[in-house]
């Protein structure tokens, strides 16, 4: 045996993870594919790199030193099962499998638990930054046991994206807390991405700027404290002349954007945590939205503004632009932590929430500037328990509202729709709200269900006899 950590998958992630590992020095990577072709494929592709092939999953196991340590990366779900399978069959106890691909954590936690009552180490761990991440460095979220994090640790850090000096890898948690994290972080993409889209759209239909022009202006946000890797890529996609038409791509581009999941599986486990990760539904559901061809063409005659507000001074409306965005931005991390910190406590994990944003600040597609701010919070206040109530961020925020809400009041009444930038605004008056109407609904659940409720004023819980003579009655246990 004579491989340190082997690679099991090898469609473009597998083998760009392989190449990776096989890259850093000290580094002995044994490959395995289920359809061999891919396999013979990698190695003629990569000479440089000294791959040791197997055949079978018996070879795999054979050409690898113990510990054991293979990384899965194959297709998330059915694929991941069966090579887990198979794995636990020819490997021994104390050996570690890692699941790379982007598994639903509850199946994580599912398989953490049928491997390692076979005395094996599974790790599930999300791997962020795409195809060019995994080759030239991602940002890797591990769960599993803290003992197999020692084995494992070292080589993760060396294939690892650097941020600022430091590998961006941390062990997040036991069983399911890596892919969890890796959940979330796909989640708040979407909320960056949509609040992106979002600044585009009022530029372009409302400040009249050409695509030209709002690429520019993004790449002069991306000099201040909004630089982050989406906001460059955006400036580029904007940029882009289609060859064909000699239009800015993003007029041929489309309008229905796609998805392959994470978002919905965010929103899905907020719903049931009960965190309001409004920013990021709002983000999955304007991809819905987009998605509805034949509903739109049907409403697309539907009356907007009568008057649509106009922009008096563009030069104040694209900074008011900016301000709003950052201020969404930091209500979307906001609540992708609180979901983060809502997991932690059902699941049992012992989250580092400062940590997860130091490995976010590389190789991850939401890589920011910003993310340093958030380990700063967290390090400050490790029982913080809302990043929006962090000193740095309450005065970011203060800073920014008054152009938040006039870029909110502008895009209702000028008939553009953004469902990010309005819902964040929301979710921040709702937060900061001495009293909210929810003492109204609370009343109305008492009056048609005998729901009870409590008062602000008294322990206990009470009742009001609505259909007879509306006396109070304190209530002995809720209905
Ligand atoms: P795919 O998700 O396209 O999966 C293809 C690989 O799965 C091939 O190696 C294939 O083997 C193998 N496979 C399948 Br399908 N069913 C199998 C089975 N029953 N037994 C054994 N092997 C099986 O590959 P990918 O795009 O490289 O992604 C790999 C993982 O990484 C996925 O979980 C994905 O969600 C995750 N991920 C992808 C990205 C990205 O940007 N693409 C980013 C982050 C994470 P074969 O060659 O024999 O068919």
């Amino acid at each position: 045996a004579t491989a340190n950590i082997g690679v099991v998958g090898l469609a473009v992630m597998g083998s760009n993870l392989a190449r990776n590992l096989a890259s850093r020095e000290g580094n002995t990577v044994a490959v395995y594919n289920r359809t061999w072709a891919r396999t013979e494929s990698l190695i003629e592709e990569h000479p440089e790199a000294e791959f040791v092939q197997a055949k079978s999953v018996e070879e795999f196991a054979a050409s690898l030193q113990k510990p054991r340590t293979a990384i899965i990366m194959v297709q998330a779900g059915r694929g991941t099962d069966a090579v887990i399978d198979q794995l636990t069959q020819v490997f021994e106890p104390g050996d570690i499998i890692v699941d790379g691909g982007n598994a639903l954590f509850t199946d994580t936690i599912r398989r953490e638990q049928a491997v390692s009552a076979k005395g094996l180490h599974f790790v599930g761990a999300g791997i962020s930054g795409g195809e060019e991440g995994a080759l030239n460095g991602p940002s890797i979220m591990p769960g599993g046991s803290p003992e197999s994090y020692e084995t494992l640790g070292p080589i993760l850090k060396s294939i690892a994206a650097v941020a600022e000096g430091e590998p961006c890898v941390t062990h997040i948690g036991t069983d399911g807390a890596g892919h969890f994290v890796k959940m979330i972080h796909n989640g708040i993409e979407y909320a960056d991405m949509q609040l992106i889209a979002e600044a585009y759209d009022l530029l372009r239909n409302s400040a009249g700027l050409t695509p030209a022009e709002i690429a520019d202006v993004f790449t002069e946000w991306n000099r201040g404290e909004l630089e982050s890797y989406l906001i460059e890529i955006t400036a580029e996609v904007l940029r882009q002349v289609d060859a064909r038409t000699g239009k800015p791509l993003v007029d041929v581009i489309l309008d229905q954007a796609g998805s392959k999941g994470t978002g919905v599986w965010t929103v899905q486990t907020a719903l049931n945590l009960g965190v309001p990760v409004s920013g990021i539904a709002e983000a999955v559901f304007a991809r819905a939205l987009s998605s509805k061809p034949a509903q739109r063409a049907a409403a697309s005659e539907l009356p907007g503004p009568s008057t649509p507000a106009r922009v008096e001074d563009r030069d104040a409306f694209v900074e008011d632009v900016r301000r709003a965005l950052y201020a969404s931005k930091i209500i979307a991390y906001s609540q992708g932590f609180d979901a983060i910190a809502a997991g932690a406590d059902e699941y049992g994990w012992n989250i580092d929430l400062g940590s997860v944003a130091k490995i976010w600040r590389g190789g991850c597609i939401i890589r920011a500037v910003f993310l340093n701010r958030i380990t700063d919070a967290y390090t400050e206040q490790p029982d913080l328990v809302s990043l929006v109530t962090a000193p740095y961020f309450t005065e970011a925020v203060a800073g920014e509202q008054d152009s938040w809400r006039r870029v909110v009041a502008h895009a209702a009444t000028s008939g553009i729709p953004t469902p990010a930038f309005s819902s964040s605004l929301a979710y921040y008056d709702g937060l900061r709200a001495k009293r909210l109407p929810a003492a109204v609904v609370q009343g109305q659940r008492d009056f048609f269900g005998a729901h009870t409720y409590k008062r602000v004023d008294a322990e206990g819980t009470y009742h009001t006899l609505w259909s007879g003579d509306r006396t109070e009655i304190e209530a002995t246990d809720s209905h």
